[in-house]
């Protein structure tokens, strides 16, 4: 069993689709260990993003994230790393295959609905960010 991060981002808090993603979830066989429902900061939202920073698109993101609730929550599962990004599908839902959480729900690039840790260090790391 192996661990990993998801956000349910403020897009899809603000069209009630929390639900519906963990439903998602649930039934891609993750399991739910810790969730918390958070209003980030603009200082959090850009520590959270920090490997970002002097991209052309962080004050976006960071104002975007901080605009309203998100749902970060751990997740375990056989291979949950891999297998969450599968789930989620590519950074821009137009790109993002047939089936996955952000081709269905994602609204643009800036707000696709969820993130996903791409990696068992990153994982660790922002388990760690929102999870003593
Ligand atoms: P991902 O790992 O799929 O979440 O994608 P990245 O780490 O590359 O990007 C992190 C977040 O930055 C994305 F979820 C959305 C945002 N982003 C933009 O807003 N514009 C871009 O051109 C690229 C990323």
């Amino acid at each position: 069993m192996s661990r990993t991060l998801l956000i349910i981002k403020p897009d899809a808090t603000a069209r009630n689709l929390v639900g519906h993603i963990i439903n998602r979830l649930e039934k891609a066989r993750f399991k739910i260990v810790e969730m918390r429902l958070v209003r980030l900061t603009e200082r959090e939202a850009r520590k959270f993003y920090a490997v970002h920073e002097g991209k052309p698109f962080l004050n976006d993101l960071v104002a975007f994230m901080s605009s309203g609730p998100a749902v970060p929550m751990v997740l375990e599962k056989e291979n949950a790393v891999t297998d969450l990004r599968i789930l989620v599908g590519a950074t821009d839902p137009a790109r993002a295959d047939c089936g996955t959480i952000r081709h269905e729900i994602g609204e643009n690039i800036e707000r696709n609905s969820v993130h996903a840790s791409d990696s068992d260090e990153n994982a660790r790391k922002e388990i760690a960010f929102f999870f003593d």
